[in-house]
């Protein structure tokens, strides 16, 4: 007879005990209690990013007005992926635990800002870590002293309190801040973290150091072409006295 038409009898039923039942529903209490605090850290570290993210939105608008331009490109956000914290924490040989999580990880909340000019990183920096309720507690500065791989880019660790309904939290984030160049250098050189076998590894990380080398050279160029603009003698200047090319210059952001 075929397979098919066999008659499967049905699996027996499973009959649990007593203590059996007390350690599935003490295991269920367990698994979902720990859900809900990662549930509930996520959304504290999420706020953090919030609020970080709107001082430096505030921060941008104000230069637009005051100074017709925009010290930041774009800005974006991440919470980093549960196997991410989980393979960091492994690697440094951290217990895997709540508490050691947020002692330990500086960079669960992270914002990454990425500016046109050099200049803008560090101007950008002050202005973020002066505000009396960001505590700066770390600063790493790979663009005055890049990663032997060519990686450049301003790293802080803020901490800036978070008020929930009922309690205040202080909370950590990463603001990771470079230019467009650095950004787009340190996005093609991270998907070699992912890679497990690469042919012509060496080739790669040589032609990579002599990219980030190109950009870091063009990133001054530019600032150096930016600043000569801007001390060049305005062609205008005899009709600045005129208020309404004075206040054209005044851009807006979008969205307002
Ligand atoms: P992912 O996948 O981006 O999250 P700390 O966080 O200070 O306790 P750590 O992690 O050594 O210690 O700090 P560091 O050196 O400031 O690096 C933090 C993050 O910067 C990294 O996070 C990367 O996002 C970025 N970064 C650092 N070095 C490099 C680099 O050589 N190339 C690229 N592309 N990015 C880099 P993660 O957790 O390593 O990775």
């Amino acid at each position: 007879m075929p397979d098919l038409l066999k008659k499967t009898s049905p699996e027996p039923l499973q009959v649990y005990s007593d203590t059996d039942v007390t350690e599935i529903v003490e295991n269920a209490s367990l698994f979902l209690d720990q859900a809900v605090q990662y549930q509930e850290l996520m959304m504290m570290y999420d706020c953090a990013i919030k609020e970080v993210r709107t001082k430096l939105e505030v921060l941008n608008s104000e230069f637009s007005v005051r100074y017709q331009r925009n010290p930041i490109e774009f800005i974006s956000s991440r919470i980093k992926k549960p196997v991410s914290i989980v393979r960091k924490m492994r690697q440094r040989g951290l217990p895997l635990t709540f508490s050691s999580l947020e002692q330990n990880l500086n960079d669960v909340a992270g914002i990454r800002v990425i500016c046109s000019f050099i200049d803008d990183i560090y101007a950008v920096a002050d202005m973020l870590i002066r505000q009396d309720d960001v505590t700066l507690l770390e600063k790493k500065d790979y663009i005055k002293s890049p990663k032997e791989n060519g990686y450049r880019s301003l790293h802080l660790i803020v901490e800036i309190p978070v008020f929930f309904s009922d309690h205040k939290r202080d909370m950590k984030v990463e603001v990771q801040i470079r230019t467009i160049a650095m950004d787009f250098w340190a996005s093609l050189e991270h998907q070699l973290k992912y890679k497990k076998s690469i042919e012509d590894e060496e080739e790669i990380i040589k032609e990579l150091r002599e990219c980030a080398d190109t950009i870091a050279a063009t990133d001054a160029r530019m600032l150096s072409i930016r600043n000569r603009i801007h001390t060049s003698p305005n062609r205008e200047a005899a009709k600045e006295d005129d208020p309404i090319i004075r206040y054209e210059k005044i851009q807006i952001p979008f969205g307002h």
